[in-house]
């Protein structure tokens, strides 16, 4: 019998980081359990799949029990993709509504983890075979607005990348003490309290020039006493600021409004003046061609979230249109670990950076930290401090020491 044979399903519900109950799924193997959770975004694409159905958390639990389970009974977990087919079946509507998405990838995910564990390999060695040993580098927001804080910036998040860590420790060690040398600066020159947003940056009551003025002289801080260099980025969630009736983005703090044109040149202007080395979602989620205008004119990652939410074909449109250099890999955003995978695979196809990322409401779920190595993904989004945050930076962490001597950083796009 295969060791990998699903023998049992189960289903909970459990907290999020936002104090939200999300969907934990384990799947029981002859040899094996995988247990996932599932995260939940604040600042959703238009077009992710739908996370849990009518009913929330409890009904989806219902429809793993006794509409999933029956059918992967007896089942190899190492059958992803057949797996993955029978649960966009089951739901049957191409968009997870009935099941859900968060269900859909908790299954998926867990899957995946259930069959490594009967085959006793780590999911990063199941997934991406032996020669899976780059690290990706960790990009974390350390101050923060948007929806995910209230009073704060107009920008959903200021983030930074330690391009010149030597290894993982390094870069994780460096992206939290400029996550608390910030905390000094703000305390020293504005005095305002100290609030924090959904995924444990700094929400201060500053502007978003003043928040990347403070990045600057805190990364250049940070570099000459640790010698490792810092960049920078951005992740505008612009769909949030976009005003479909008034055609613009509105910048609320600032009391600004910006037309589609606008919105190119101000992004333009900040990546020069701040030498930004990432820009996220900088425009509305329709809009491919913005995107492709702002691409075509600066020297950074310009990276599409909310754009593609993890789905081939509007990956596919993007390449059509030249829209971005990288893409934005959230599972949950498209339900399964196969679909998943097909964008990471066309992103790299496309020479487009795939960037895989947490979501702001998160578990202390470390799947992401094994996808990224399997996948050979160079940037992992997921925070720099908080419980939730770190359970992924630190898995990082075991999994380079697991890999001993073969480990090493993965190859950043040349910026
Ligand atoms: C984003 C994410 C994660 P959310 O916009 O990139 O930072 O936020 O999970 O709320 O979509
Ligand atoms: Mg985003």
């Amino acid at each position: 019998m295969n060791p990998d044979l699903i023998e049992d399903v189960v289903a909970r519900k459990i907290l999020n980081s936002r104090g939200n109950f999300t969907i934990e799924v384990d799947i029981y193997t002859r040899l094996g359990l995988g247990r996932v959770a599932a995260p939940s975004g604040a600042s959703t694409g238009k077009h992710e799949v739908v996370a849990f159905p009518d009913g929330g958390v409890d009904k989806a639990i219902i429809e793993v029990e006794e509409t999933i389970a029956p059918e992967l009974r007896g089942m190899d977990a190492s059958d992803q993709d057949e797996i993955d087919s029978i649960l966009s079946e089951l739901d049957g509507t191409g968009n997870f509504s009935n099941i859900g998405g968060n269900t859909a990838v908790a299954v998926s995910l867990a899957t995946a983890k259930a069959a490594a564990a009967s085959y006793g390999l780590p999911l990063y060695q199941f997934l991406g075979g032996s020669l899976s040993s780059e690290l990706p580098y960790p990009i974390g927001n350390v101050i923060g607005g948007g929806v995910h804080a209230q009073k704060a910036t107009d920008i959903q998040e200021f983030l930074v990348i330690p391009v010149g860590a030597r290894d993982i420790t390094e870069a994780v060690a460096t992206n939290a003490m400029v996550h608390r040398k910030i905390k000094e600066y703000i305390a020293k020159k504005y005095k305002s309290n100290l609030g924090k947003g959904d995924e444990s940056a700094w929400a201060p009551d500053v502007g978003d020039r003043e928040a990347l003025d403070i990045l600057v002289d805190v990364c250049d801080n940070v570099k000459s006493e640790t010698g490792v260099e810092v960049r920078m980025g951005i992740d505008i969630a612009a769909s949030e600021l976009y005003s479909e009736k008034k055609k613009a983005y509105i910048y609320k703090r600032e009391g600004k409004e910006r037309s589609t044109e606008e919105q190119i040149d101000y992004m333009v202007d900040l990546v020069g003046e701040y030498n930004l080395f990432f820009v996220e979602d900088p425009f509305d989620e329709e809009d491919f061609e913005a995107f492709g205008k702002l691409t075509s004119r600066v020297d950074c990652i310009v990276c599409g979230d909310d754009l593609y939410v993890t789905n081939v074909d509007r990956i596919k449109m993007g390449i059509e249109l030249n829209s971005t250099n990288a893409v934005l890999i959230k599972p949950n955003q498209c339900g399964t670990l196969s679909g998943t995978y097909k964008a990471v695979n066309l992103a790299k196809k496309e020479k487009m950076t795939p960037v895989i990322s947490h979501r702001s409401g998160e578990t202390t779920d470390d799947t992401i930290a094994h996808l990224a190595v399997a996948f050979g993904i160079s940037i992992i989004k997921a925070g720099t401090v908080g419980g939730e945050r770190i359970a992924k930076l630190n898995e990082l962490i075991r999994i380079s020491e697991e890999l001993g001597g073969r480990a090493r950083m993965a190859v950043l796009p040349k910026l």
